[in-house]
């Protein structure tokens, strides 16, 4: 067994750090315009209401990291991207995977972000490794390696090890840590091939032994297109855990989600005394008791601007 890497990331003043033998790291997939039209719509009125709500609830729900996408069609998107990035600083002080396929907007993303970010992604196209693998090192941030390449994306196993092993190798020439680098191997939906998820999780369980790079994958994407998403999100998160991911890019709203990340770490020794487990519980229980004690509105003041209109909430720390 390949040693286990800790990759670090960080915002301003919090850093998060994945390893295999730690607490799995959750990535707050919420904060992405795709698929959701109520947000499309308020970021084109230049409004982040939602962003921000969106933000602080992801975070009280468990999620470590914010994945933070920008993609509104038609939209400047390196503004937009930094403008939301603005919003959730006010509320949160997680740190960021900044998820663009847009060059101009990972670099204004860079350029702004106060810490070590996580970069969402490069894949092993050579445009993109060309492009990407500069920057993260000029930054020194950290990020995501998608195993796509210029024939697409590969369906069978040995391609994904491959083109993985191809950008960690042109990662670490120009200087990149090995830790810096975590591997998504793509979640594809299983509606489309029944086998998707068997082997995205043998990809996880393979690429964990070959180069003990932590793992991530966009883990609802398995469920696209089938009823009941949230039981086979909540399995399939589990099982990945046990092959290896270290930061599943999920939503933490769903307790099903969450509750399984917490119950596979308690199965694989990663939650000692089980203190997270039982502070989940107790939480809920809490919750159960007072139904407002969790709500979003709690524990926050308002956020005013000059004019005194108000510019969301903030939580109170
Ligand atoms: N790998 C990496 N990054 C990624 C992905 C990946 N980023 C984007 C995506 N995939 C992960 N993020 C999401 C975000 C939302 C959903 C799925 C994956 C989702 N949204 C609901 C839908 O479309 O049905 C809508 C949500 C709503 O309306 O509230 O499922 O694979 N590295």
């Amino acid at each position: 067994m390949v040693e286990s890497l800790t990759t670090t990331v960080r915002s301003g003043s919090k850093e998060v750090s994945i390893n295999r033998n730690l607490p799995t790291v959750i990535i707050g997939e919420r904060i992405n315009p795709t698929g959701r039209k109520k947000l499309q719509e308020e970021l084109r009125r230049g409004k982040f209401d939602i962003v921000r709500k969106d933000a602080v609830a992801q975070v009280k729900a468990g999620a470590a990291i914010l994945d933070i996408n920008a993609g509104v069609p038609q939209m400047d998107e390196p503004v937009l991207l930094v403008e939301i990035m603005k919003a959730v600083r006010e509320v949160t002080d997680a740190p960021f995977c900044i998820d663009t396929t847009n060059l101009k907007a990972l670099e204004a993303a860079l350029k702004i972000y106060e810490g070590k970010a996580l970069i969402n992604s490069v894949n092993g196209k050579e445009s993109k490794l060309e492009a990407i693998l500069p920057l993260a090192k000029e930054y020194g941030a950290a990020l995501i390696g998608l195993t796509i390449d210029d024939k697409g994306i590969p369906t069978d196993l040995e391609s994904r090890l491959s083109i993985a092993g191809k950008i960690i190798g042109r990662a670490t020439k120009i200087g990149i840590p090995l830790e810096d680098i975590i591997i998504d191997p793509l979640a594809l939906s299983i509606g489309t091939d029944h086998k998707a998820g068997r082997i995205a999780l043998d990809s996880v369980e393979t690429l964990v032994k070959k180069f003990g790079v932590n793992i991530t994958m966009g883990c609802s994407n398995i469920s696209f297109g089938i009823p009941e998403r949230s039981a086979i999100n909540a399995t399939f998160i589990a099982m990945a855990i046990r092959c290896g991911i270290t930061c599943p890019i999920t939503n933490p709203l769903n307790e099903q989600i969450v509750m399984a990340v917490l119950a596979a770490d308690l199965c694989m020794g990663r939650d000692e005394y089980a203190s997270n487990w039982i502070s989940a519980y107790r939480k809920r229980e809490k919750a159960k008791q007072a139904p407002d004690s969790f709500s979003f509105d709690q524990g926050c003041e308002d956020i005013q601007d000059r004019t005194g209109n108000s510019q969301g909430r903030r939580p109170q720390v």
